[in-house]
């Protein structure tokens, strides 16, 4: 039997695609802020409703980006221990020590109650995690950024598409980031995005994504985040075919709320005035020995889960003196991210639901 991953990357017509393709092969421009990219970009622009937004290569380097903007490469930022790993190595990478605040045990994002008392001189900032897509307590963490003059960056890589009171949860935040990568609701094979909201900002990203030169003037150091044509290409086709993907995603969800055993299981919560994207299906167990059992239930039958997120970040291997943080570390030993993606059918999460109520 075929195995069933976690995810499975959306393809769009072939032919829609070849055409893109097409006109890369028409131009001979195949990166350096080419056509397509240059339409793309305007599209997100627009979909997003912010004007200051830069494409990048990866979510990765908007995040290491997003801290270089605002001069960050040293010193401390807060942030939650409860996320893929590049939102801990990104800050590690640009030469900041992280220092881990514990999640909220409801929304799996920072407390924003156990903030202030992890703020020293050296915080510089706080990066905070929209994770599996869920808001953080956005209101919250402006107050605190507002009152200790600590910028606000948000890791909304898995947040492209979700809308939190009336407006993208992108667009929270004096910095939010995305990923585009092949996994993600929306994706442009690599690729990411910073959006901040001030046109000084903003330019500065658009040097630090390119060398720090416009042409033969050099301004400052800079890197090499630029995206190509061939992304750009995937971008505008499945930029096109959005609404559809995630209107099959919120079906694909129905059919889990309807088929899993939910008064056995956590979920992440879901607050009032907010359109989720159906980034992830995520579940939790109540013992980490149970969750293992599911793994090894579901592996047995060539379906294949995902950890996301484990381990908890302020327990990796090269991250020293950090607090514990016994809500994220509860977690991370306890929570599964199923078979989640737009051709998944109803038959098949059938059988991974059976799977899991047999385990428990
Ligand atoms: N911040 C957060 C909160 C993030 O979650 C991420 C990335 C980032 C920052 C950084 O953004 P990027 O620099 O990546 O743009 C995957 C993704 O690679 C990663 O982008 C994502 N988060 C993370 C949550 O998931 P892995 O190591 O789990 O991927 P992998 O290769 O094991 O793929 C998962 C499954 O997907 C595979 O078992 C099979 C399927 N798959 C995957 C790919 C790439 C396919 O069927 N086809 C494919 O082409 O990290």
């Amino acid at each position: 039997m075929k195995k069933i991953f976690v995810t499975k990357p959306y393809l769009p017509d072939r032919v829609a695609f070849q055409e893109k393709i097409d006109r890369i092969w028409e131009n001979e421009h195949l990166t350096n802020q080419g056509p397509l990219l240059t339409e793309l970009e305007t599209e997100l622009k627009s979909f997003l409703r912010n004007p200051y937004f830069h494409f990048v290569t990866n979510g990765t380097l908007a995040l290491q980006l997003a801290l270089r903007a605002f001069d960050i490469t040293s010193g401390e930022v807060i942030t939650a221990p409860f996320s893929y790993v590049a939102t801990t190595s990104s800050i590690m990478w640009e030469g900041c020590r992280p220092v881990f605040v514990d999640i909220d045990p409801k929304t799996f994002c920072i407390d924003v109650n156990k903030i202030e008392a992890a703020i020293t001189p050296q915080t510089r900032a706080i990066m905070a995690v929209h994770v599996f897509g869920y808001p953080c307590d956005v209101e919250a963490l402006e107050d605190i950024g507002r009152r200790h003059n600590l910028k606000i960056i948000y890791d909304a890589a898995h947040a492209f598409g979700a809308d939190y009171k009336g407006k993208s949860l992108l667009s929270y935040g004096d910095a939010a980031t995305c990923s585009f990568h092949a996994t993600k609701v929306f994706h442009t094979i690599e690729g990411g995005c910073v959006i901040s909201h001030d046109e000084q900002t903003h330019k500065k990203i658009g040097l630090l994504k390119s060398f720090g030169h416009i042409g033969d003037d050099h301004f400052c150091l800079g890197i090499n985040a630029k995206a190509s044509e061939f992304q750009a290409a995937m971008g505008q086709c499945n930029l096109k075919d959005f609404a559809k993907i995630i209107q099959d995603r919120a079906q694909v969800s129905t059919w889990y709320d309807q088929a899993l055993p939910l008064e056995k299981l956590q979920r992440p919560f879901h607050p009032s005035d907010f359109s989720y994207n159906y980034a992830y299906y995520p579940v939790v167990f109540e013992t980490p020995d149970i969750c293992k059992q599911v793994i090894a239930n579901l592996t047995a039958e060539n379906i294949i889960p995902r950890r996301y997120f484990y381990p908890s970040l302020n327990t990796l291997p090269y991250v020293t003196n950090a607090d514990p943080c016994p809500v994220s570390e509860s977690l991370a030993m306890r929570v599964l991210s199923l078979p989640f993606y737009k051709e998944l059918d109803e038959a098949s999460v059938i059988r991974i639901a059976d799977i899991i109520k047999r385990s428990l």
